[in-house]
């Protein structure tokens, strides 16, 4: 038991139009945390240089996030909305944590290897040092939860890894600055400056599949348009990306143990679970032994039902986009100040002039 006080940071990179996973596995979790934690959610545009899109793409994607995160009903005034490169503190603060993490913790980063590809060599140092950024973005507000996907678990190890290491190497300065908040570790209280930060990774939609490849996780840089549902989609491209996603000629299953060897499936029943807000159990209930020509069509509709109010909304808010830098500014402007605060102390315990 830590007794940091509970806080909620959450972060999406602006690479691409946002999909169905993002929205399912981490801006649903979002909206829905905000009624019980103080939340930050940041449009992480330093991490998307680390994939070099140009200035244009950049700009516009960190708007559109931006607006995603609006029109599924983030509130950027009880909370806090805003963009990463605003505030200077989440670079300060990785490169302490560069200094903290070791080469062998990030050479086991699956998402660098999956990333890099064969020619690692000529990666950049950016896309292998990305889990030092995100943990300081983490921890430049000592957050205490991180609703994620399935995919960032690994890096909220390493967020973890990097926080305990530092109070470690550091404990006997957090004591001597008074600056020690006390924290369960296993079976011993001990006093340390950052947090564990736990990962929210829960509910049915913590790893949505590809819709050409049921093995594969759907992600917007994903070249294939057709293998994601994009938040932006009209109602005519939904209904013809479910019409065209893999499947198999058999029927539903009447149980989940049916789903073996059939991700893809599985994967169109757990999104049509998670949109509904119910089980796979209750889904198969339903549409168990019926084809997929009669189950696609319900899919399209509830996916339909559910996202074009959001896309919508988001249409609405691209329109103005000095709205939504506005938004950006003020939110990055309260962000400040809260990181400010961690890194003077930060600097004080490595011993830096604060
Ligand atoms: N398929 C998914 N199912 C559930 N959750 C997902 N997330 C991503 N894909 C799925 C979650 O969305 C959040 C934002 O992700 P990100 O932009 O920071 O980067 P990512 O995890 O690398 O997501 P993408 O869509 O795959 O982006 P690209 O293609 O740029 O790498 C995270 O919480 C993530 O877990």
């Amino acid at each position: 038991m830590s007794s940091f006080e509970p806080l909620v940071f959450s972060g999406v990179q602006p690479t691409g139009n946002l999909t169905l996973g993002n929205y399912l596995g981490a801006i649903r979790k979002f909206v829905a945390l905000q009624d019980t934690h103080d939340c930050i959610y940041c449009v992480v545009d330093l991490h998307a240089l680390t994939v070099n899109p140009s200035p244009k793409e950049l700009t516009d994607g960190t708007r559109s996030i931006a607006a995603a995160f609006l029109a599924s009903g983030i509130d950027p005034v009880k909370h806090i909305v805003f963009n990463q490169s605003r505030v200077h503190q989440h670079a300060e603060l990785a490169w302490i944590f560069n200094c903290v993490a070791r080469m062998g913790w990030l050479n086991r980063m699956t998402q660098f290897k999956e990333k890099a590809g064969k020619d690692r060599e000529n990666a950049s140092v950016g896309l292998f040092a990305y889990p030092a950024l995100m943990a300081a973005d983490i921890l430049a507000y000592r957050a205490t939860h991180v609703p994620v996907g399935d995919d960032q678990k690994q890096h909220l190890e390493l967020t973890r890894d990097i926080a305990q290491k530092f109070n470690n190497d550091y404990s006997s300065d957090i004591a001597g600055l008074g600056l020690g908040v006390p924290m369960q570790v296993g079976d011993e209280t001990v006093q340390g400056f950052f947090p564990l930060t736990e990962p929210l990774i829960e509910g049915p939609a913590t790893r949505i599949m590809s819709l050409r490849d049921g093995t594969k996780k759907m992600s917007k840089s994903d070249p294939s348009d057709l293998s994601r549902i994009n938040l932006t989609d009209t109602a005519d491209d939904i209904a013809k990306k479910i019409r065209k996603a893999k499947t198999d000629p058999e029927p539903l299953p009447g149980g989940t143990d049916g789903f073996e060897g059939r991700p893809e499936a599985e994967n169109l029943v757990n999104i049509y679970a998670a949109l509904a807000e119910t089980t796979k159990d209750a889904v198969l209930g339903d549409f168990g032994g019926q084809p997929f020509s009669v189950f696609k069509p319900a899919l399209a509709e509830l996916a339909v039902e559910k996202l074009s109010p959001i896309a919508d909304e988001m249409r609405r808010l691209m329109a103005d986009p000095g709205h939504i830098d506005s938004v950006l500014a003020s939110g990055a402007e309260r962000a400040s100040v809260r990181a400010e605060k961690t890194m003077v102390d930060v600097k004080r315990i490595v011993g830096l002039s604060a």
